[in-house]
């Protein structure tokens, strides 16, 4: 399971929302710290390719489970699920794809 070397980024995401809030550079700071895991997850397997999917689950799991649920600060509730949570999860399947074009080949 790739789950297991995804933990610092849940590490990240609980003290991000440890005060009970996350600002939108805590958020941005855990998809970092979340594509800079999963650079090291997929430099490290031998058919990067076959993990594109289970990649980019988990680090959207995370975020479903970590970011989501909090209030953005100072994020207006109305635009933060309407548009910024969608924005910041959308971001993180690009992401990997780049990730994977620089890595993967
Ligand atoms: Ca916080």
């Amino acid at each position: 399971m790739l789950s297991d070397q995804f933990a610092k980024v849940v590490d990240a995401a609980k003290e991000a929302v440890s005060d009970g809030k996350i600002t939108f550079d805590e958020a941005c700071r855990v998809i970092g710290i979340g594509v800079l895991a999963a650079a090291d997850v997929v430099s490290k397997l031998a058919n990067p390719n076959e993990h594109y999917e289970e990649v980019v689950t988990e680090l959207e799991a995370i975020f479903d489970a970590y970011i989501a649920p909090y209030d953005i600060q100072p994020v207006p509730d109305w635009l933060e699920s309407r548009f910024v949570d969608p924005m910041l999860r959308g971001m993180i399947r690009p992401m990997v794809t780049k990730l994977f074009e620089a890595i993967a080949g």
